[in-house]
């Protein structure tokens, strides 16, 4: 197996952390001079890039949130004049304005070499041909992983998003052997090869990299088994750079994160305190090299954790576990938290239900409450009442004994819940309404 970068994703701890350290304090520089926010921000916080004299010191510094991005939109947080940029993207929010991002030549370089990173920890090389099916635009995910691809000397093919049966022949025709699309999509892809009689057996794909949405173990087990192919998981968000920000390895044991370009750490939601290593929390990132757009302390909201242990594929960097999904997506039922990646984790385990679920979630009183609608395969019996009632009973109570919660579990017809080519749609939140 290849390392793309090794001098940075094999580093000594101590050398990493002073590389962290130097870029850190550069940058803070350069934001405290150019970024009227962060000036601002470090102003009312009484403190100037000087006193961060160590990694630790970064905990004295304000967290920048998406709040910060849309009050400054859209390029107040650039930290160059726009004749340094040379492309623009957005992030795909589905409120208000969306944030606007930027990035200078160098920073499209870096961003490449970091994707370049992640395809060749999940095994691609310049053998490859990598088909990707991400929707070209605005959105980070599609010529993020285009230029990293092309960086490592794959043959892309920009398919872009939807198209299915389209997808298929080209992948068929042009012998595609890495797949680049969300996980959920990957799903659509092999249920419209059943359909339509293609054995993915007679594919040549290898490998998915996917990302962009959360998605559970069992989702994986699922895409394997029906693709074959060998599944991995990368995660990145535009705010930070886009795709690029971790990937997993071959021994799949949390995407290891890039600490010469970026800084974690994990704080616990509610009190913004720093969480000791292990912690489950959320994940806020510093960026040390991006020149258009730096971001400080930036709260993701994705809810993981961070493993400092050696990985057996000789990377030293830190690793990220699978986000178990958004702390805006965390539902409180009856007083216990949990996230819709836990319910996909049962829902798939059992044989009868098709990878396709909707949770809808409403208030009853001050209580939220969980109709989890699932899709079943077509050989189960939809006339017969009594079989009916007992498959969802069991699977209510399979929610209730490995979740702690209870949810009503609706049987839909097959192919109602609406497919997507880009992220899927979980929930349907009624609670506002
Ligand atoms: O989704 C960037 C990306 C594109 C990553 C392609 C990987 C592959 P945004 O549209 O800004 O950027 O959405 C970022 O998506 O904060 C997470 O909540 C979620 N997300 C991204 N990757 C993963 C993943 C791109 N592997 C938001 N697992 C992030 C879980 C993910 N969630």
């Amino acid at each position: 197996m290849q390392i793309w970068d090794p001098t940075y994703e094999c580093m000594p701890r101590e050398e990493i952390e002073q590389l962290q350290l130097e870029r850190l304090q550069a940058t803070l520089n350069r934001v405290h001079k150019s970024v009227t926010c962060y000036r601002k921000k470090f102003d009312n916080a009484g403190i100037s890039p000087e006193d961060v004299q160590c990694l630790a010191d970064l905990a004295k510094l304000p967290f920048t949130t998406k709040d910060d991005l849309r009050l400054n939109y859209p390029y107040g947080m650039f930290a160059v004049p726009l004749r340094e940029v040379v492309r623009i993207h957005s992030s795909s929010g589905t409120t208000g304005k969306p944030t606007v991002v930027g990035y200078t030549r160098n920073d499209i370089k870096m961003w490449s070499n970091l994707v370049g990173r992640v395809l060749t920890a999940a095994g691609v090389t310049h053998d490859d041909v990598v088909q990707i099916a991400f929707g070209y635009g605005m959105f980070t995910g599609a010529f993020g992983l285009h230029y990293g691809a092309e960086t490592i000397g794959a043959s892309v093919i920009p398919m872009s998003a939807g198209n299915t049966e389209k997808q298929i022949m080209i992948m068929q025709d042009y012998k595609t052997t890495a797949l680049v699309c969300t996980p959920s999509y990957a799903i659509t892809l092999a249920s419209r090869m059943e359909k339509m009689g293609i054995d993915p057996k007679s594919l040549s794909l290898k490998t998915g990299l996917f990302g962009a949405e959360p998605w559970s173990e069992a989702m994986r087990r699922e895409i394997e088994n029906r693709l074959f192919i060998n599944a991995t998981d990368n995660y990145g968000l535009s705010e930070i750079i886009g795709p690029g920000v971790a990937g997993e390895c071959e021994y799949k044991c949390g995407m290891h994160l890039f600490e010469d370009a970026f800084i974690p750490e994990i704080i616990d939601p509610e009190t913004c305190e720093v969480l000791p290593p292990g912690s489950v929390g959320e994940l806020v990132l510093t960026t040390l090299t991006k020149e258009a757009f730096p971001m400080i302390r930036y709260r993701t909201r994705d809810i993981t954790s961070l493993d400092y242990s050696k990985c057996e594929c000789g990377r030293t960097i830190v690793r990220m576990r699978k986000t178990m999904g958004r702390s805006d997506d965390m539902l409180i039922i009856r007083g216990v938290n949990v996230f819709p990646s836990q319910i996909e984790e049962v829902l798939f385990d059992i044989e009868e239900c098709e990878p396709h679920y909707q949770l809808v979630i409403s208030k009853e009183g001050a209580m939220d409450v969980l109709e989890v609608h699932i899709e079943v395969t077509e050989n189960i019996f939809f006339d017969e009442m009594k079989k009916q009632r007992a498959f969802l009973e069991m699977v209510a109570k399979r929610i209730h004994s490995q979740l702690g919660i209870s949810a009503s579990v609706k049987l839909v017809e097959p192919n109602t819940i609406p497919r997507h080519e880009g992220k899927a749609v979980r929930i349907i939140d009624n609670r506002q309404k």
